[in-house]
């Protein structure tokens, strides 16, 4: 059998995160338009060359770690699902600069008794940031390593304080065509929607990423603020959030309101249960040759399995 390399990953992205990061100039932006308390690493040097790094500063490793080798940040920065620049796995490197990430508000309401709105440096500061390496399994059958910074989405609830009345919780992107050309197609119904149930909101497995590989968030990875939810497939994960709403009931979500034979709400990550038009039994991590067998809850079946204890997964998919 011949095994071919995937075409999708060439092997000019494999070079140094950082010769990367200037040649596409992704730190144009100055330092100080970001929470200064958080960042470091913003000499004026770097301003004026151009190459100012926006790292965060004062991480620590968080909990959940793997042994997994990381993806590379040039792969998980130019091998994307961001359908508001397009559907092709290269478009939203190629067009999600048009995002504008700042000022950036974010709405936290519904069910709560704290609705609020923030600025996005106001909502970020009050919480340690920590690096959660996590696997991420797109429904499509790749898969990546990514060493996110981000905070218990649990945090962020506490405080907006839940009321009786809160079961599931909404989340909202941002919905600006003039700036998501995909937005301008009916492609998907726009704004993208997702949701949780409180409980897996609540769970300790769930961040909300501002970074990856210790620098914000790319744009096409859904800066400045993206949802991750490790055991679940990757569009669970959406990406720059402008609203948390809690609800009394189960929210619609953008691929089961498109196609609710293939998409369900739970979207657990699941090989003994296959996508209509394809198995689930296995995953391409990209950067690898074979295939590798996927891993019931995408391998994190220890902390969430018995948030589904009785349910019929088959059923709740
Ligand atoms: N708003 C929004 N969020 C989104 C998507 C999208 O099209 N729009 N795609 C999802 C899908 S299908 C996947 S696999 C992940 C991909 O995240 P990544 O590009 O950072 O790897 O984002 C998810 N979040
Ligand atoms: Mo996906």
């Amino acid at each position: 059998m011949l095994i071919k390399r995937p075409p999708d990953v060439r092997s000019s992205e494999i070079t140094d995160q950082a010769v990367y990061l200037r040649r596409r100039e992704f730190m144009q932006v100055a330092c100080g338009t970001v929470a200064g308390a958080i960042l470091a690493g913003c000499g004026e040097d770097q301003v004026a060359a151009g190459q100012a790094s926006r790292r965060f500063g004062g991480v620590r490793a968080g909990p959940f770690g793997t042994d997994d080798t990381k993806t590379p940040y040039q792969t998980i920065a130019s091998y994307n699902n961001f359908y508001e620049f397009g559907s092709d796995k290269s478009d939203p490197a190629r067009y999600a600069g048009t995002l504008k990430t700042r000022p950036w508000t974010i709405r936290i309401d519904g069910e709560v008794e704290k609705p609020a709105n923030y600025g996005i440096e106001d909502f970020i500061a009050p919480h340690t940031l920590e690096e959660r390496v996590y696997r991420l399994r797109c429904v499509e059958g790749w898969s990546m390593v990514i060493p996110w910074i981000g905070f218990p989405l649990s945090e962020v609830i506490k405080q907006a304080q839940p009321g009786a009345g809160a079961a599931f919780v909404e989340f909202t992107t941002l919905f600006a065509p003039e700036q998501m050309p995909g937005q301008r197609t009916r492609i998907l119904e726009w704004p993208y929607v997702e949701g949780l149930r409180l409980d897996e909101a609540m769970h300790p497995l769930t961040i909300l990423a501002v970074g990856l590989y210790g620098d914000v968030l790319p744009n096409q990875d859904g800066a400045p603020l993206r949802l991750v939810v490790p055991w679940k497939y990757g569009f669970k994960s959406i990406k720059s959030i402008v609203r948390i709403r809690l609800t009394a009931h189960q929210p619609g979500t953008t691929w089961s309101k498109m196609a609710p034979s293939e998409y369900g709400f739970y979207s657990n990550v699941n090989p003994a249960v296959d996508h209509p038009r394809w198995s689930q039994a296995t995953e391409r991590r990209l950067g690898e040759f074979l295939r590798r067998k996927t891993l019931m809850f995408n391998g994190y079946g220890d902390q969430v399995a018995s948030l589904y204890a009785g349910m019929d997964l088959k059923r709740n998919y």
